[in-house]
């Protein structure tokens, strides 16, 4: 038996979860309907009213919610509190279109920190540890949320955010991280520094919670070996509220997802239908507890299995699996979404057709994005210069859009392989799902 933030929570019974449940449920219907039009209105229109939402089983009678209504309702359309009643604001990579913006109250926050909390301590931490937090601090939820995990823990907090490799060993060593919170491609990229330094005999650290992106079992077990750690899985996404929406436990088989505050669903992303335990689908969430952002039956585009199956850590809330793959074409680069249409739309404002092909490998732990463009045809006739700067001005443009540098390759017309059905335009050489 392991430790729990919230032992009563964390181990209750099914039917006690179910209580929370439809009771959670049935309130967030009614605050939905009371104060989103947009809930309000499909409701209506489907002849649905709170009254009718009792149970867990009444889910499926509404609608879901998609990122395309997140875009529709940006920014406040979705907002179900008034402004003056939220104190932070959260978001996503991404220009406008793309980008999500989450709003939180106080009471939001603090049932979020918990969340994180309960991850933190299910990878060993304690008041006694010093938890070095190198996700992105920000609009990025990573850093905030396990830093306010780590405060609710009463750990002592490293805010250190992201990059200056240097300075994450020097405080690592000098103030005795002993658990450290990033992404797992930046955490394999601080092994391989620290391994490098040869201060290994330095590292305190004892455990890692990785999340944020795609990784696999190969990865976990080379950062393990690496850093003499037991390394963590911890998922989220800021529509639901960040990190935290579910986290490993030591049996490092799947993360349990903290069911009292997001009720989990696998539904076939064809069909929309609901999928029973064991069966891989997409996976919605919705979260019963959120006071500002709301949202229900969220399609999260992740396709995972969830598996009710008793947990030797004692935890009985549900488990999902690492997400297997994605329902749509978002791919995570260097930790940030990117969706082919955003590098699609820079091109073509920039006069390009759209034949193009995007190319990501990681290498030394560190991906790269290559986009191969090709010409247009009256293109070809300027000089090696004009070609130079316009590959400048793609470069630019996509690091505007997506905040990241794009590797751009103006190719000859006619040499990316056409293909007869629907076109390939990403090639991941990353191979970070599996199942
Ligand atoms: O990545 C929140 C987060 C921060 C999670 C820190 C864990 C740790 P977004 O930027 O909104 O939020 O991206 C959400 O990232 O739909 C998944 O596709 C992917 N993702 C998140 N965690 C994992 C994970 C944060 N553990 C999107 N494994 C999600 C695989 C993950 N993919």
């Amino acid at each position: 038996m392991g430790n729990y933030f919230q032992p009563e929570i964390e181990t209750a019974s099914r039917e006690q979860i179910t209580e929370w449940q439809n009771e959670r449920l049935s309130k967030q219907i009614k605050h939905v309907y009371d104060n989103v039009k947009m809930y309000r209105d499909r409701m209506d229109e489907m002849g649905i009213k709170p009254e009718d939402i009792k149970t867990i089983d009444d889910l499926k009678k509404l609608p879901f919610t998609t990122k395309d209504d997140l875009r529709d309702e940006y920014p406040y359309g979705l907002l179900a509190m008034p402004l003056a009643d939220c104190v932070r604001i959260q978001s996503t990579s991404g220009t406008t279109g793309r980008r999500v913006v989450a709003f939180y109250t106080q009471h939001d926050i603090d049932l979020w920190d918990e969340c994180c909390a309960r991850a933190i301590v299910a990878a060993g931490g304690t008041k006694e540890d010093v938890v070095h937090v190198s996700y992105g601090y920000g609009l990025f939820t990573g850093g905030p949320g396990l830093n306010g995990g780590s405060h609710k823990v009463g750990s002592l907090t490293l805010p250190m955010s992201s990059g200056n490799t240097e300075r994450q060993i020097q405080f690592m060593t000098d103030l005795g991280s002993t658990i450290i919170c990033c992404t797992p491609s930046y955490a394999a990229y601080l092994a391989e520094s620290i391994i490098e330094r040869g201060v290994q005999d330095q590292i305190k650290l004892k455990a890692g919670i990785f999340g944020a992106e795609a990784w696999t079992e190969e990865m976990r077990h080379d950062i393990e070996n690496k850093l003499g750690i037991k390394a963590y899985d911890i998922y989220g996404l800021t529509e639901i509220s960040g990190p935290g929406v579910s986290f490993e436990c030591e049996e490092q088989t799947g993360m349990h997802v903290n069911e009292d505050h997001f009720i989990a669903e696998v539904i076939n992303p064809k069909t929309g239908e609901v999928l029973p335990d064991g069966e891989k689908g997409e996976l919605v969430f919705t979260s019963i507890t959120k006071e500002a952002f709301p949202l229900i039956r969220y399609r999260t585009r992740d396709i995972c299995i969830l598996n009710h199956k008793k947990c030797s850590c004692g935890r009985t809330h549900v488990k999902m699996t690492k997400p297997l793959g994605r329902s749509d074409d978002m791919l995570i680069v260097k930790g940030v979404n990117v969706f082919p249409s955003q590098i699609e739309t820079v091109m073509l404002n920039q006069g390009y057709d759209p034949n193009y092909q995007i190319i990501v490998t990681r290498a030394n732990n560190s991906d790269n994005i290559e986009l191969q463009v090709e010409l247009s045809p009256a293109m070809t006739e300027e000089t090696a210069e004009q070609i130079k700067a316009r590959e400048k001005q793609l470069v630019a443009g996509l690091k505007a859009m997506l905040g990241i540098f794009v590797d751009v390759k103006l190719v000859e017309p006619k040499s990316i392989a056409r293909s007869e059905g629907k076109a390939v335009r990403v090639i991941d050489k990353r191979n970070l799902y599996q199942g």
